[in-house]
């Protein structure tokens, strides 16, 4: 009899084991009130399988720990800032790499440079660190991601796609005042939803007309390009990095968080084509970064960017990558939790207003979902909906967005396939009990970013 499938397995094998502490849900109800309810806010080491982020929590390779031996730790003109230039041109093609400390120092780098007070930004969903930024610089963003992006239910195969009849409104109503679109691949507030090929394109053309810039967030390109080879037809037989470099090719620039894709533990960069941009970037990166060779980076940490930056976009690393968090996707999907579909490619979310209609969005439904789920079994989760989106820069309202969701975001290379039956076991468990969660208060809120930090109590 013919087997029913051939299953795939991870590309590497295990050579160093860091061991896991398990706790008793009493220490864990403990460490929930400590932490305000704020799954930021647990010490790592109250934590049984980590899944509040996939950033710069990745296992490094052996090749990435020995080039950290290679660290050049010179003040200026590091080899390694060199080395990580000609993966940067080599993998995505732009000519100038500005160093920073991580993403959000590329986006703020960038907004500096780009964003005159009274701009438009538009873009394909919200991130929290890259709105704030554009608005720290003067900006208003503008959502104009495909309606579908909003509906977890949707099983649109380009959930990232910008919508180009809302880009061209906001093109012809703020005429000289749009400095770029801000195009994200993957779209993470969306649920690591990809944009296509032929979408990126057209944004290019439209923008070209308009003569604004198009600047990409390449934090999870290779998730990115492996949907396109997936699902976009004409792209089955490219390889990931092909499909990188195309995607890049259509953009004036990035910024990229080197802790997700790129498979360091810090690090990130900005990059551009434009030799002023390059140049006005670079001096401001002196005043907030560090200097223009290595922008907030130690030389060893450039090397391991460097090298994790060719592994990032390896066919059979992103096969393995996005077939884990498409495991789990599916035990969830078949057992009828509520999840965002199509799953996306850095981590499962829950959709906590179909798993917890009793608490209204006010009463942070996908906070208590996460605190309820670390109660049940030490799996940490984040809130990525109301909290998350903040208040309205101009209102001070609390925005309201469609989507209330928990991420359970997948480290890459760290956890095993039993990991993940644990951790959905528990989703299971608290979906049978979702009935008796309640909702949360806010007793404590930070003016900037307030879900890093702000704190809860049960109503
Ligand atoms: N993303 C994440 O967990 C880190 C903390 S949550 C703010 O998903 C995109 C698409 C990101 C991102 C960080 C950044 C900022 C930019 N764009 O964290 O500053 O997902 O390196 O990158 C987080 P840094």
């Amino acid at each position: 009899m013919p087997l029913p499938r051939r299953s795939w397995a991870e590309p590497f094998k295990i050579k160093v084991v860091e061991p896991l502490r398990l706790t008793t849900p009493e220490q864990r109800l403990a460490a929930l009130r400590e932490a305000g309810y704020n799954t930021f806010l647990l010490r790592s080491r109250d934590v049984y399988i980590d899944l509040l982020t996939d950033s710069g929590t990745s296992a490094m390779s052996d090749r990435q720990w020995a080039g950290m031996m290679l660290g050049d730790e010179a003040y200026a003109g590091s080899e390694n800032f060199y080395r990580l230039e000609t993966n940067v041109r080599r993998f995505y093609g732009y000519q100038h790499l500005i160093p920073t400390h991580q993403g959000r120092g590329a986006e703020h780098i960038i907004s500096r440079v780009l964003i005159k007070p009274g701009d438009v930004v538009p873009g394909n969903m919200y991130f929290t660190t890259t709105r704030l930024h554009q608005e720290m610089a003067g900006a208003r963003f503008v959502d104009v991601i495909i309606d579908e992006a909003h509906d977890p239910a949707s099983e649109h195969p380009f959930k990232g796609d910008i919508d180009l009849n809302k880009l061209e409104r906001v093109f012809v109503e703020n005429p000289g005042r749009v400095p770029y679109v801000s195009a994200a691949a993957t779209v993470n507030m969306a649920g690591g939803q990809p944009i296509s090929l032929a979408n990126l394109k057209a944004v290019r053309e439209l923008a070209n007309r308009y003569n604004v810039k198009v600047i990409l967030d390449a934090t999870r390109i290779a998730e990115n390009a492996w949907f396109i080879q997936q699902r976009e037809p004409g792209y089955e037989h490219r390889t990931v990095a092909q499909i990188v470099l195309e995607m890049c090719s259509l953009t004036d620039g990035c910024t990229m968080s080197a802790k997700k894709d790129p498979l360091a533990n810090i690090g990130g960069f900005l990059a551009v084509n434009d030799a002023e941009i390059a140049a006005q970037a670079a001096n401001l990166l002196v005043v907030y970064e560090g200097l223009h060779t290595y922008g907030g980076m130690a030389g060893r940490d450039m090397e391991a960017v460097a090298i994790g930056i060719e592994e990032s976009v390896q066919d059979d690393h992103i096969r393995a990558r996005i077939g884990q968090v498409q495991y789990l996707g599916d035990k969830l999907r078949d057992w009828g939790i509520p999840i965002v579909l199509p799953v996306g490619g850095h981590g499962i979310f829950l959709d906590a207003r179909a798993f917890l209609p009793h608490v209204p969005q006010d009463h942070y439904p996908a906070q208590a979902l996460a605190a309820a789920l670390y109660l049940d079994s030490g799996v940490r989760a984040m809130e990525r909906g109301i909290v998350s989106a903040g208040r309205d820069a101009e209102t001070g309202l609390e925005r309201h967005p469609k989507l209330e969701l928990v991420r359970l975001t997948i480290p890459r290379r760290v956890y095993t396939q039993a990991h993940m039956d644990v951790t959905a076991e528990s989703v299971y468990a608290v979906y049978e009990d979702r009935e008796k969660i309640p909702g949360l208060r806010m007793t404590f809120e930070p003016k900037l970013l307030r879900f890093f930090q702000a704190r809860f109590e049960p109503r």
